[in-house]
């Protein structure tokens, strides 16, 4: 008896010390990657952390809706659980490089009736006066579903319709208004987004991807119906392309759809850009109808620190801005991020140049 305690407690003290090596290291090597590279741009605000940044220019005024990043406590697992944000906060500038305002708490998961957890990124809109908050959060059985909540002002508070948006599923709405003043709503994410596990409109509680050789799954838009509040018609896959017109492969992780669709419109070109997720890079296709198809170009912002990748991109004051996020003010943290921006070129090839957020 007394032996087998001894062994039971030699095998414990081995395993957890084990355990503690492994986190030792890896949060050494996290610091040594922070160290090693000196970021180009601020965060915008530090006194909270902030993340997937969608910013619009509102009454000649620069609005960023990014999701509220907290430490829950909740361990780091390949179902995101560690993102487990609860509200959201609004950010405003009224010109670039000067103060950035932060309009305290515009909607909470306790005034959301039927979410349950986990206030992703989200997006924002304006018509008739009105703005439209846009976000994603898992109902009480763990699905995600978007939901859409309003207010008379843009920084809110905004008040939370009773139901999500039908017909609407999985994570990172984005919403675009084109020049003929109707709204397209672009959603989806694969992984901890769920998009996997839809098929048909309908959540099949599993994962389904496809193989390597057959085409990657696809975002989704629909057309936003005259109230704001729902979907026009059916939601739509959007295709993307390679140069030689085949679908992008599932197994094409550096050109793959993964989360964190966004559209802008230069002239008459539509720039559909997205995270490729686990090759973390922010990378773009262009078309000319908003729902595709999409022909894919390349990379605008290459991988940052922290394991997720997600931005808008604005015009604002005549330049163009991107917006993004990283996990440098955390010390590389990856659930706790900083939104930052730094000048978007459109070169005269209509080619979108790289952004670099470090220098090395
Ligand atoms: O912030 C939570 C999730 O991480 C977002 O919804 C994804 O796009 C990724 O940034």
């Amino acid at each position: 008896m007394k032996i087998t305690k001894s062994i039971i407690l030699a095998v414990l003290v081995t395993l957890s010390s084990n355990a503690c090596a492994v986190k030792q290291s890896e949060e050494a090597s996290t610091k040594k990657e922070v160290d090693n590279y000196k970021s180009k741009h601020a965060a915008l605000v530090d006194h909270i952390y902030t993340a997937d940044p969608s910013a619009h220019v509102f009454n000649d005024k620069l609005y960023i809706y990014p999701s509220h990043d907290i430490d829950s406590g909740i361990p780091t697992n390949d179902n995101a659980d560690h993102f487990a944000m609860r509200d959201y906060r609004v950010l405003s500038m009224e010109k670039v490089g000067g103060n950035v305002t932060e309009h305290g708490v515009a909607l909470s998961i306790e005034d959301i009736p039927w979410a349950g957890r986990q206030l992703w990124a989200p997006d924002a809109a304006t018509k008739n006066g009105k703005f439209y908050l846009y976000f994603p959060a898992k109902n009480k059985d763990d699905v995600f579903y978007l939901g859409v909540a309003i207010s008379d002002s843009p920084t809110g508070p905004f008040k939370a319709q009773p139901e999500p948006i039908k017909g609407s599923f999985s994570i990172d709405p984005s919403v675009y208004e084109d020049d003929d003043g109707s709204h397209y709503i672009y959603f989806g994410g694969i992984w901890g987004g769920q998009l996997q596990r839809w098929e048909n409109g309908k959540y099949t509680g599993k994962d389904n991807y496809p193989a390597d050789n057959e085409p990657a799954l696809r975002p989704r838009v629909a057309k936003l119906s005259d109230d704001m509040l729902s979907l026009d018609g059916d939601v739509k896959e959007i295709e993307i392309l390679d140069k030689s017109g085949s679908p992008i492969l599932h197994g094409d992780n550096d050109r793959r759809f993964f989360e964190a669709a966004w559209i802008h419109k230069v002239g008459a070109t539509y720039y559909f850009s997205y995270s490729t997720g686990d090759t973390h890079k922010i990378v773009y296709a262009t078309g000319d109808n908003p729902m595709g198809p999409f022909t894919y170009q390349g990379v605008v912002l290459n991988p940052v620190i922290g394991w997720t990748n997600h931005h808008s991109i604005t015009e604002f004051d005549g330049k163009w801005y991107l917006f993004y996020h990283d996990s440098t003010l955390s010390g590389g943290k990856t659930h706790l991020r900083s939104v930052k921006m730094a000048e978007l070129e459109h070169l005269p090839d209509g080619t979108i140049k790289t952004i670099d957020a470090y220098e090395q």
